[in-house]
Order: C-alpha cells, then structure tokens, then sequence
C-alpha cells in the first residue's frame, strides 16, 4: 500500500484531498500540519485510523521532514500561509512558510529521491483585464501581484530548479480558486455565507467586478491525483473548471440562496493592489492526461457548501468573532 505524504493535510484543501483518497484510492496517509490558525483537527476526523495519520509539525523542520519523506511514497505539498490579506498584513510567515517551507521539503526529496507533486496557483501569472479574450495558460509569465503570491511563484521556480539541477521527480499545479466544505472563514465565499447566517452583511471589496475562475475543491483534488499518476516529470500543469463570475454575481448568488434580498450587502474598502480577474486555459491537462471536472454547475456546488456551513456550525463558529474583528480594523 502506497504511503502519500500530505502537507498541509489539515487545510481546506488538504483536509479535502486526504478525504478523497480515502474515498477514491488504497492509500495510506501521513498528514504533516503544524495547525496554525488555519489549520483545524476536525476537519480530519472520522476518517480510518489505520490509513490517517497526523503528524504535528512544521514544514520548516528539517530533522522532522527528513524522516517523514524517507518513510513515504510520494510528497504532495499543500502547506502553506494561503490568504492574500493575511500577506498584505504581515508577510513574514509566507516569506517562512512558504519558501523556506518549500526547499526543506525539496532538499528531503532530493535525498531520498521520492516522487514529489507541488501545489501551487494561477495568482503567480497576475492578473488579467477583464475584456481580454486571453486566459493563462503554461506559458504566461509570472508577473505575480502580492506578498502571497510572489512567495508562492518563489516556491514553484524552486522546483523547477531542483528538477532541472538535481533531477528532482517533481510536478507542479497551478490551480483557480477553489470553493467548497472546510474553507476558513476569512476566504471570500464561506465568510459571505457565515456573515449572513451570524445576522451580518456580506463584504463586497471595492466595485466587486473582479472576476475569479471557481472549481469545486474535488475538481481541484481529482486533477492533482491524475497529475501523480499520470504527469510527466518536470511538467507545470493549470488546473480550472471554466467558472468565471464576479465577486458580485457570487455575493448575489449567495443572498439569493439564503432567501435574502440580493442587494443586502455592505460595499467596504478594496484590497490594495487587488487583481482584476484570473481565468484558466486547463486544455493541456484535458487532452495530454484525460482529466474533466466532474462537479454540477457553480450553483449547485455553491448551494451544497452553503448547506455544508449551515450543517457545521461548531467548525467555524469560534473563528468568527476574531477573524471579522481583523477586518473591521481594516474597513473591510
Ligand atoms: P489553508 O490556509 O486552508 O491551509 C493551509 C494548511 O497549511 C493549514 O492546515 C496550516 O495549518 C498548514 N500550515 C501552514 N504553515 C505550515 C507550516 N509551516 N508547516 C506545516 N503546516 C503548515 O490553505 P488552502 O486554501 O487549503 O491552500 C492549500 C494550498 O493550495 C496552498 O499551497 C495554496 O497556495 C494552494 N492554492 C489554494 C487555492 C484556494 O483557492 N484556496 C487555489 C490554488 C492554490
Ligand atoms: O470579504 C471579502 N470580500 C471580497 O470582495 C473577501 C475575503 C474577499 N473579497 C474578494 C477578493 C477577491 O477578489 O473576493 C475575491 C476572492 O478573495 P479570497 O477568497 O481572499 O481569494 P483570492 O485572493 O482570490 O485567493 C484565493 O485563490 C487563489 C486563495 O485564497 C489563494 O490561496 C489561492 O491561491
């Protein structure tokens, strides 16, 4: 039985893929998290003991990666400071996490030579305007735009020199924005949903006619499985579902799911250096290595995490207060 290693297993993303191996393969899973705020232990539980491990520690921990990747299969790296605003506060632990993260990670592999996957983002490639016609694709140039993102293209063009100067067995991903159960509540669509079911308003930054490319987290799981078993080494594959919508369609689509009046909602200060809008050509993924999203549509999907968070109260409830508090110190 195969041991994968998950990074970050006990993230949104994580924390989702480790409950799709469960359900969709044999293996065996060894989750290393170091449960920062972002990280919760529930979002792991009830799945096999003697197939989920969790491991707590940090990333940043040589001696402990050193021996966790000796003792697997194959390494996928979700762990990571994930939310723009976060970086826009404090860089530091992104600069931390995220690269430094990443070569103790990439040093373990190198050593031991283990089959290496890294899960990255479409924010290394910037922004797009919102007419253009174009849409990112395994050739756009990085031009990323914040703290966040900038650690995140740092950490894949660490890859792509550990394969090309030590022949590290690695693949990237380059992923949209994912939306589905175990989101933090300080992202953009679980916090609309928990403000409204907390009696507040959702938060529109800016106009709201920044566009974002949705895939359902499952979409997003099922590709990065498709990537280890079947990707070519050295290989950056873009993983999207086609599910382009404004920030205000979405906060719209929300209220009207929750049988609110569909313009009650609170316009707040706009992110600085917000990116206008993300869009993904995944066609090298569809035709070299078979992988479609299988997910109904956005509002399908959307209304069954709505039902998710109403479900799961007590996940996101000790969150809340201190993650609004945050913004409200930056008039969002
Ligand atoms: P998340 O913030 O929900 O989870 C990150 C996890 O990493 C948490 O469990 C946290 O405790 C853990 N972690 C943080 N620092 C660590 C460290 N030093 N050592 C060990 N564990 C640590 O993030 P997410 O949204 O699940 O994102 C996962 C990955 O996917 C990230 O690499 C992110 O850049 C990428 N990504 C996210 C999206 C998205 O829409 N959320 C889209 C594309 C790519
Ligand atoms: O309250 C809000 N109001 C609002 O209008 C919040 C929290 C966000 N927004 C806007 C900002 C963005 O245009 O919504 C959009 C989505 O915001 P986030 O959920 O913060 O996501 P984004 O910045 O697009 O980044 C996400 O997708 C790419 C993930 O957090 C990243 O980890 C991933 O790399």
């Amino acid at each position: 039985m195969e041991t994968v290693l998950v990074t970050g297993g006990a993230g949104f993303i994580g924390a989702n893929f480790v409950r799709w191996l469960m359900a969709n393969t044999m293996t065996r899973v060894k989750v290393l998290d170091k449960l920062t705020y972002a990280g919760n232990r529930g979002s792991l539980e009830g799945l096999p003991a003697d197939r989920v491990e969790l491991v707590v520690g940090d990333i940043c921990d040589a001696g402990l990666v050193d021996t966790l990747v000796a003792a697997c299969d194959v390494v996928v790296h979700f762990a990571a400071e994930s939310h723009n605003d976060n970086s826009l506060r404090d860089p530091s632990p992104f600069i931390t996490t995220n690269l430094v993260g990443t070569y103790t990670l990439l040093q373990a592999v190198r050593t031991h030579d283990k089959r290496y996957h890294h899960i990255s983002t479409d924010e290394v490639y910037g922004d797009l305007d919102l007419d253009d016609p174009a849409k990112f694709t395994e050739h756009t140039p990085y031009n990323p735009s914040s703290p966040y993102s900038s650690t995140k293209a740092g950490s894949d063009l660490l890859v792509r020199a550990w394969v090309r100067s030590f022949g590290v067995r690695a693949t990237i991903s380059n992923c949209s924005n994912n939306y589905g159960p175990y989101q933090h509540i300080e992202k953009f669509i679980p916090r609309q949903i928990t403000n409204v079911l907390t009696g507040r308003r959702p938060k529109l930054y800016g106009t709201g006619e920044n566009v974002r490319d949705w895939i359902h987290v499952d979409d997003h799981n099922a590709a990065v499985w498709t990537i280890i078993q079947k990707g070519q080494i050295g290989q950056t594959y873009l993983i999207g579902a086609d599910g382009e919508k404004s920030n205000r369609e979405v906060i719209e689509e929300i209220l009207r799911l929750l049988g609110q009046p569909d313009d009650a909602y609170d316009m707040v200060a706009d992110r600085p250096g917000h990116d206008l809008r993300y869009a993904i050509d995944s066609t090298k993924l569809r035709t070299e290595l078979g992988w479609r999203p299988t997910y109904p549509s956005f509002a399908e999907g959307l209304a069954a995490t709505i039902g998710w968070y109403e479900a799961h109260e007590s996940w996101w409830a000790d969150a809340k207060q201190a993650t609004e508090a945050a913004y409200a110190k930056q008039g969002q």
